[in-house]
């Protein structure tokens, strides 16, 4: 085993069956011994589950077990393993050996004499690390059952030590203190009977560790392997000359390599029971060498994986091994190892198949047919019949094996047959597929698609073949792609690259020859690719460029074309807009007809083509405008003259000039533009003439017309109108000329309209000034002479103005001044009339606001009936009769309000009357003030207003005297009722009723007053309700008072007494309120209160009586539990019996009654108690006497200190309970005597016997005695005496025994010499026949007889020697 210094840098992991979250990692068991039917009993599902968990089942494995005599400290030691693994789990790092620690007990370990592993352990939780090959290994921790305590059989533990020995890769054999021959001899024995269960040709098992503990001999053999490799070699050669030369070849001969380890004692503190695995409790030098051990083992460069038949096993192997060892364990059947060897075999065949399956997996990934694939099949399956392993099994067995991997290799070579054509068959449909693509991006994709279409359809094939496969068409497709990929570019480029050099072409021919070189090219760099896709993207290259050529021809001629069809209608624009739009329209037209042309090659050419008919246009434009700016010069110049002829002679000057100025441009232009000149003159010309003859006309004519005109407005529309008569018929004329002497005619008819203006306005004002102060005349005459006044203003002021038309202004203002003065008579009539009769009708009105609106009426009357009148004069007139009639109202208010007024002051101070006669006084003073105060008002309108308002106080004079009488009548009636209400709510909902009374009654008197009385009754009966409350309050708090003071009165008397007083308080504190209601309240308090006390009598002389009655009884109570339940009855009788009385008071009263009770029952608990513990201490003391007179001695001893300590107890039961204590004795002390009796009996009894049977016959009879007489004793008591009587008499036995036993020596000898020898015999047989065979088996059995033999002498000697030893021990015990 390697060194484990320096190493360690390897990860540790585990993996566990128990959930993650478990505290709980405590071994799991997976084999124990049936004690009945000698079988082990295999835990095969908590195993499975581990060893088949897919987190490590195809790791190797390693397994430590620990195996050796029972009590020897082994599981303490796998904890130190455990302790180690979980360390290195946390960290690799760390110090694992740390005093501060705890060793647990998952493995558990006790300080104990007793077996404490029962059966075989594993732990639950498996770790994981790395051998230093970088392998993944798994290290499993095994405890198992100790041998050789008292429990276990021989056969019991070789079954564990070789089930132990032969799962485990480490098998650790543990001893205490030495290795001797003895020790060495038992593990030859295990050892030779585990080998049987491998069918290993070599050695069946691996490493043996022998480790010692508690080792003492350090100064010749130090700790740890050194001083273990030291001893073994010198123990073995010891023992040469015996059979040790024997041992050692057993064991070397079947462990692969065998080790020895010293170790020393853990120190003292470890073998206490109080020792809880604290690592600071543990000796250094045992932690050390413990390090030393486990590190070595553990340490995974030295970890050793499991080997069967000289084969790795994995960790779920090993799981099929551990089963087939147990059955062939469990049976003894060495046919069955048969079974193991088999399962080795067999997972070498099937090892070897999975290689040929991967073999054959592999060379189909670079097969190109069929064929080839169908011919590796047979290969393989040649080299497979050639292999080493198919020599070892059955010829059954290897058939098997092989029809397995002629299927396997069948279904695979079918699975290729598929995968081949699919893969084949979506190559095919790629590269159809992927011409026709328009991106890379979609070329990739189909890829994609089609790799998926193969996964998905072959999901039944072998996995592995067909991700091969899949890779191998994912390669071709890739290149495939990439081919797309070169030629689709290289396409893009070349068709770019035409469409960019062809537009600069000057012929079609030249357009041609391009695509001829570009098709060359594409040949030439693509020679690489594949040539069916090269040809495939050429012919899509060439009809690209072909359709492209054909584009340009196209645009080509028809630009030509249109540029000719321009020069030609250019010339019959009219404006330059015009020219303009002519290019644009031609463009779209070129742009529409050659719409399904490559959109670039048609840009570019139209492009072309806007820039020669922009050439063409800028020529049109310079003759256009010159020919325009001598067309608006003639245009300015015409206007100022002054004849026909001049105009004329203007057209000629500027013709000339256009010639001379243009002479460098187009002449066919230049000729069309200056015909086109000479017309448009001539036509400005014709309208000069037609104009000027017009505007002269219609002036003459607005001159007559205007005088007929009404308004300034009208007068000017007609201006209006001539111009538009002008503007429409002129329509035709050059729009500025006309213009122009239009001007020239609006402002000569301008000058008419102003005078027009002057004269109509100074008419108008004249008429307003009129209608102005004609309201002020106070006649009809005064209004008739300012007519004339007017008239003559009139004339003057306007003499500038054209004659007849102020002539004719004049007329018409004379004309509408008398129409104003026929209104102003009629208006004046009327206004007078309505105020007379205003004055008669407001006397009778009930409001200002029915006066007011009489007003309103007048004034809608002579509105309405003056409607045709001029009607501000008519609203001057209004207005004046509005102020009068006002006048006339204010006084009405005055009156009105007054009246009211004083009204509603009666209304006030007839409240507070105190008789009828007061509030008739009170009318006449207000009637007189209202004559006094109103002196200055209309008299006719005060008279008629004090009138009514008598009126109105007699009505409220009335209701004073209706509700005065009633509210006096209900105060008296309240008080009688109210003090007979039971509570204060009662008293509160009267008051409402009599309100409710109140106010229903009265529902016809005047509201307010009712209200008012209403109020004051409320207040009255409110006031004698408050009384009513206090009283009744103050009443039943006293009640209540009293319930609680009576429960702690000592007598009737002074119960009594307290009603007393509390009725005295009750007059005093109550004395201002109302007397009468005070006196009854008195007497009802009186008369509860004695209630109250009547109920106090009954229930305080009933209590008294029970507790005395209690008292009595108690005594003779024989249980604490009776004496309570007698409180508990009393208790119950007390309630029902004054169930009628007051409650409060009865619960009181029952709570007082228990306490009492309970005090008497206190005194008799505690002297009860004390003479049952006085009984009682008599009872164990009884024990220990010997004789009747010191029990009757005892007796007396309890009764004085009865006598003693009850002196003390001032207790009344005292004399009651010292008499029951010396009942109880006396009785007791009888049963003693009786017992006493009986020992003496069985002492006489004894004597008669000749056999020990006999004895036990009379001690049976004398017990039946001692039953039979105390039948009705207590069962303590009985098992007392009846102890003190047995042990009396086995004294008795004990001497009187050694006579009798003497004459049965000679039997027992005789029968253990038979038994012993016998017995052995067969044990030695049978350890023979499992060790060696029916020779050895006789042999044994005839050793066992002989030591039988032997033994039944011995036996005989010790037996006379024991029985005189007894003897004389007895003699000594009795001295
Ligand atoms: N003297 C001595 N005592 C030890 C040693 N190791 C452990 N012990 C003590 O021995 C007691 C028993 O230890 P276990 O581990 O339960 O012993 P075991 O061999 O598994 O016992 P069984 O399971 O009954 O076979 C423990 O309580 C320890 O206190 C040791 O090396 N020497
Ligand atoms: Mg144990």
């Amino acid at each position: 085993m390697a060194s484990s210094s320096g190493t360690m840098k390897r990860s540790f992991t585990s993996v566990s069956i128990l959930p993650d979250n478990s505290n709980q990692q405590d071994a799991i068991r997976i084999f124990k011994i049936d004690p009945e039917k000698g079988k082990m009993i295999f835990y095969e599902d908590p195993l499975k589950l581990l060893l088949k968990n897919s987190k490590i089942k195809k790791y190797k494995v390693c397994v430590i077990s620990v195996n050796g005599s029972y009590r020897t400290g082994k599981s303490f030691l796998l904890n130190f393993f455990l302790h180690f693994l979980k360390k290195k789990c946390q960290s690799v790092e760390q110090e694992w050996m740390d005093v501060n620690d705890t060793l647990t007990r998952e493995f558990y370990w006790r300080k104990s004499w007793q077996r404490v592993t029962d059966g075989i352990l594993i732990c639950p939780e498996i770790f994981l690390t790395e051998t230093k090959e970088g392998e993944k290994i798994a290290i499993i921790l095994m405890d198992t059952q100790g041998t050789s305590d008292h429990q276990t059989s021989y056969d019991e533990g070789t079954k564990i030590f070789a089930l132990s020995a032969l799962i485990s890769s480490v098998h650790i054999y543990n001893i205490q203190n030495r290795l001797d021959f003895e020790q060495l001899g038992v593990l030859q024995l295990f050892t030779g009977y585990g080998a049987m269960f491998s069918d290993s040709e070599k050695k069946p098992f691996q490493d043996l560790v022998i480790l010692i503990r508690d080792w003492v001999n350090h100064e010749a053999y130090g700790f740890g392997f050194e001083g273990g490799e030291n001893l073994l070699i010198s123990t073995f050669k010891e023992h040469e000359k015996s059979n040790s030369r024997e041992i050692q070849k057993t064991i070397r001969d079947n462990f692969a390599n065998v080790q020895c380890f010293l170790m020393p004692r853990p120190g003292s503190k470890v073998e206490t029971k109080e020792f809880k695995g604290d690592f600071n409790k543990i000796k250094k030098i045992f932690r050390d060498h413990v390090k030393t051990f486990v590190e070595n083992i553990l340490t995974p460069e030295n970890l050793v994986p499991k080997k069967i038949n000289n084969k790795f096993v994995t960790v779920e192997e090993l799981f099929e091994f551990i089963r087939g060892y147990w059955s062939c364990i469990n049976e003894k059947d060495e046919l069955c190892i048969e079974s193991v060897y088999m399962t080795a075999i067999k997972i070498s065949l099937q090892d070897l198949v999975n290689g040929k399956v991967e073999e054959y997996k592999k060379r189909l990934g670079s097969c190109t047919d069929q064929t080839q694939a169908n011919d590796e099949k047979s290969e393989i399956l040649k080299e497979f019949e050639n292999e080493r392993e198919m020599k070892l099994g059955s010829k059954e067995l290897l058939e098997s094996f092989k029809k397995q991997l002629a299927e396997t290799l069948d279904k695979m070579y079918d699975d290729f047959r598929v995968l081949f054509n699919h893969e084949n068959q979506l190559k095919k449909d790629y590269f159809t597929v992927v011409k026709e693509c328009k991106t890379a991006e979609e070329a990739q994709e189909m890829i994609k698609t089609r790799l998926e279409i193969f996964e998905k359809e072959n999901l039944n094939c072998n996995r592995e073949l067909r991700d091969l496969f899949k890779q191998r068409l994912n390669a071709t497709l890739d290149k495939m792609y990439d081919d797309f990929c070169v030629l689709f570019n290289h396409g893009n480029q070349l068709k770019d690259d035409y469409s960019t050099v062809v537009k600069e072409c000057k012929s079609v021919e030249e357009a041609q020859e391009m695509i001829k070189t570009r098709l060359e090219i594409f040949e030439k760099e693509n020679v690489n690719c594949n040539r069916e896709l090269r040809d495939h993207f050429k012919q899509r290259l060439n009809a690209t460029l072909d359709k492209m050529y054909d584009d340009f021809c196209v645009l080509f001629n028809h630009g030509n074309q249109l540029k000719d069809d321009y020069s030609t209608v250019v010339k019959e624009c009219k404006s330059v807009e015009e020219a303009q739009e002519m290019i644009k329209t031609r463009l779209e037209i070129f742009e529409k007809e050659n719409v399904n042309c490559n959109r670039e090659l048609g840009d570019h050419f139209k492009q072309r083509l806007n820039a020669t008919l922009d050439k063409k246009y800028d020529g049109f434009c310079v003759l256009f405008n010159h020919g325009n700016q001598l067309k608006d010069d003639y245009s300015t110049v015409v206007k100022e003259c002054k004849s026909v002829e001049e105009a004329q002679e203007m057209i000629k000057t500027r013709l000339e000039i256009f010639e001379k100025e243009n002479v460098n441009c187009n002449r066919e232009l230049g000729d069309h533009f200056k015909q086109r000149l000479n017309a448009t003159l001539d036509k400005m010309y014709n309208d000069f003439c037609v104009l000027f003859n017009h505007g002269n006309q219609l002036k003459d004519d607005y001159s007559t017309v205007v005088k007929e005109c009404k308004s300034v407005e009208e007068a000017q529309e007609m201006i209006k109108t001539r111009l538009e008569i002008f503007e429409k018929e002129n329509v035709n004329c050059n729009r500025e000329l006309r213009d122009h002497f239009r001007q020239r005619l609006k402002e000569t008819l301008d000058k008419m309209y102003d005078d027009f203006c002057v004269l109509f306005n100074h008419g108008n004002q004249l008429k307003k000034d009129y209608s102005i102060v004609i309201k002020e005349c106070k006649t009809v005459a005064e209004a008739q002479e300012m007519i004339k006044t007017k008239l003559e203003i009139f004339e003057k002021e306007n003499v500038n103005c054209n004659r007849e038309l102020r002539d004719h202004f004049k007329q018409r203002l004379n004309a509408t001044l008398d129409k104003m003065y026929d209104d102003f008579c009629v208006l004046f009539n009327h206004g007078k009339q309505l105020k007379d009769d205003y004055s008669t009708v407001v006397k009778e009105c009930k409001s200002v606001e029915e006066a007011q609106e009489m007003i309103k009426t007048r004034l809608e009357i002579f509105e309405k009936e003056n409607v045709h009148c001029n009607r501000e004069l008519g609203d001057h007139f209004k207005q004046h009769l509005n102020a009068t009639l006002d006048k006339k109202y204010d006084d009405f208010c005055v009156l009105f309000n007054h009246g009211n007024q004083l009204k509603d002051d009666y209304s006030t101070v007839v409240k507070e009357c105190k008789s009828v006669e007061e509030a008739q006084e009170m009318i006449k003073t207000r009637l007189e003030i209202f004559e006094k105060e109103n002196v200055n008002c209309n008299r006719e309108l005060r008279d008629h207003s004090k009138q009514r308002l008598k009126e109105t106080l007699d009505k409220m004079y009335d209701d004073f005297c209706v509700l005065f009488n009633h509210e006096n009548q209900l105060k008296k009636d309240y008080s009688t009722v109210v003090k007979e209400c039971k509570t204060i709510e009662e008293a509160q909902e009267m008051i409402k009723t009599r309100l409710e009374i109140f106010e229903k009654e009265n529902v016809n008197c005047n509201r307010e007053l009712r209200d008012h009385f209403k109020q004051r009754l409320n207040a009255t009966l409110d006031k004698k309700y408050d009384d009513f409350c206090v009283l009744f309050n103050h009443g039943n708090q006293l009640k209540k008072d009293y319930s609680t003071v009576v429960k702690e009165c000592k007598t009737i008397e002074e119960a009594q007494e307290m009603i007393k007083t509390r009725l005295e308080i009750f007059e005093k504190e109550n004395v201002n309120c109302n007397m009468e209601l005070r006196d009854h309240f008195k007497q009802r308090l009186n008369a509860t209160l004695d209630k109250k006390y009547d109920d106090f009598c009954v229930l305080f002389n009933h209590g008294n009586q029970l507790k005395d009655d209690y008292s009595t009884v108690v005594k003779e109570c024989k249980s604490v539990e009776e004496a309570q339940e007698m409180i508990k009855t009393r208790l119950e009788i007390f309630e029902k019996e004054n169930m009628n009385c007051n409650r409060e008071l009865r619960d009181h009263f029952k709570q007082r009654l228990k306490e009492g009770l309970k005090n008497v029952y206190n005194d008799f608990f505690i002297l009860f108690n004390h003479v049952n513990q006085l009984t009682e201490e008599y009872c164990e003391s009884i024990k220990k006497y010997k004789t009747s007179l010191e029990a009757s001695q005892g007796v007396k001893e309890i009764c004085s200190i009865y006598e003693n300590d009850s002196t003390y107890c001032k207790n009344k039961f005292r004399n009651h309970f010292k008499k029951r204590l010396n009942v109880f004795l006396s009785d007791v002390l009888e049963k003693f005597r009786m017992t006493d009796y009986l020992k003496k009996q069985y002492s006489m009894l004894i004597n008669e016997c000749s056999t020990l049977k006999e004895a036990d016959e009379k001690l049976e009879r004398i017990l039946l005695e001692f039953e039979r007489n105390n039948l009705n004793c207590e069962d303590e008591l009985r098992n007392t005496l009846k102890i003190h009587l047995m042990e009396e008499c086995f004294k008795i036995y004990k001497r009187s025994k050694e006579k009798i036993e003497m004459k049965h020596v000679d039997y027992v000898s005789n029968n253990i010499e038979h038994w012993a020898g016998t017995s052995l015999g067969v044990l030695g047989a049978v350890a023979g026949g499992v060790v060696g065979g029916p020779i050895m088996s006789l042999v044994l059995f005839g050793a066992g007889k002989s030591v039988g033999g032997g033994l039944g002498l011995i036996s005989r000697g010790v037996g006379a020697f024991a029985v005189k030893l007894r003897n004389y021990n007895n003699e000594a015990e009795e001295e």
